[in-house]
């Protein structure tokens, strides 16, 4: 059943390197929210051709066809804090030169604030980073919440029990298997702790790692999340997209997860790129209409889109 819930737009992809003001030669792994006025923003890793990542914002009115912004977003940060910013996002030798990596944008919505968390690769490797912004145009440095290796952070919208909660994936986790989904929260934006596994691979297509994917979602039943599973190949990685559902109250208690992927290789622009067989979904935005939108990244070179019905994912994930 699980197989035929979402479908893909019939015009992916829907954002490419040709479309970008800039050289590019990779857009994808998108971000996206949609604001209280109906405007679709997408915060995407671009890649230049040199390989030098940032992060490149498009919008649209319609949540198909977005136009890029003249040039990506600047991240700053406190003079006090540039010293450490420039340590952990720049590779050794280049400070300054702007070599640094930031890579897999997400938008989250946090009452009536907007939190980019982000992956920053310097040195130490890779590393959660939070910002926030207005006009995402420019983004506030707020901190760096989490030990090196680690990624994949997305951010709950709303408290819960008098918290900020935050989803991730530390990238060595115990087991040979690589990594799972773990939470942590603040109440302060600056010092996180009550870090526990929320949860671990279960089934063959995500046996390699399971990592968040995109903002929870609300509902009645629990928090609606989407996750990305890698199953190993002979030749490298496969990609696939979950859903899973937890306690409204106790977010790091899973009570409802759909067996099957929801979203698995089979076009050839989810096939054929700079890293093939990947999908690697960023964003779901609901409608008013009871459909959601879910932003993916495809073979890691350009961005898609996918539809699915809220309910049928809410049914998708069998109660536990
Ligand atoms: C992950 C991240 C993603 C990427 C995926 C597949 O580790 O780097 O940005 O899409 O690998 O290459």
């Amino acid at each position: 059943m699980s197989f035929d819930i979402v479908k893909r737009y019939e015009h992916n992809p829907i954002l490419t390197p040709d479309d970008m003001p800039a050289p590019c030669c990779a857009v994808y792994n998108s971000g996206v929210v949609k604001t209280p006025e109906g405007e679709y923003i997408m915060a995407s890793r671009f890649e230049e051709p040199n390989k030098t990542q940032c992060i490149w914002v498009s919008r649209s009115k319609d949540g198909i066809n977005f136009v890029p912004d003249a040039e990506p977003v600047k991240i700053v940060c406190k003079p006090e804090e540039e010293e450490e910013f420039n340590e952990i996002v720049y590779l050794n030798g280049n400070k300054g030169s702007l070599i640094g990596s930031w890579f897999d944008p997400r938008i989250n919505p946090v009452g009536d604030e907007y939190y980019i968390t982000y992956c920053v690769g310097g040195d130490y490797g890779c590393r959660i980073a939070i910002g926030k912004t207005k006009d995402f145009k420019t983004i506030e440095h707020v901190s760096f919440p989490m030990h090196v290796l680690n990624r994949n952070a997305v951010l709950f919208p709303e408290k819960i029990n008098g918290e900020y909660w935050m989803l991730h994936r530390p990238q060595n986790a115990a087991s040979t298997s690589g990594g799972f989904i773990w939470i942590a929260s603040t109440k302060d934006w600056e010092y996180w702790g009550n870090c526990k596994v929320v949860a671990k691979p279960e089934q063959y297509w995500e046996n390699t790692k399971i990592g968040p994917a995109a903002p929870p979602i609300k509902t009645e039943k629990g928090w609606l999340i989407v996750y990305h599973g890698v199953f190993p190949n002979c030749n490298g990685i496969n990609y696939g997209c979950g859903v899973m559902m937890l306690d409204l109250e106790k977010p790091w208690k899973v009570i409802g997860r759909c067996p099957d992927p929801i979203l698995y290789v089979k076009e050839p622009y989810e096939m054929i790129g700079q890293v093939p067989n990947v999908i690697f979904p960023g964003a779901v935005i609901p409608e008013d209409d009871g459909t959601v939108k879910i932003y993916y990244g495809g073979a890691d070179y350009v961005q898609c889109l996918a539809t699915a019905k809220l309910d049928d994912l809410i049914n998708a994930c069998i109660p536990r």
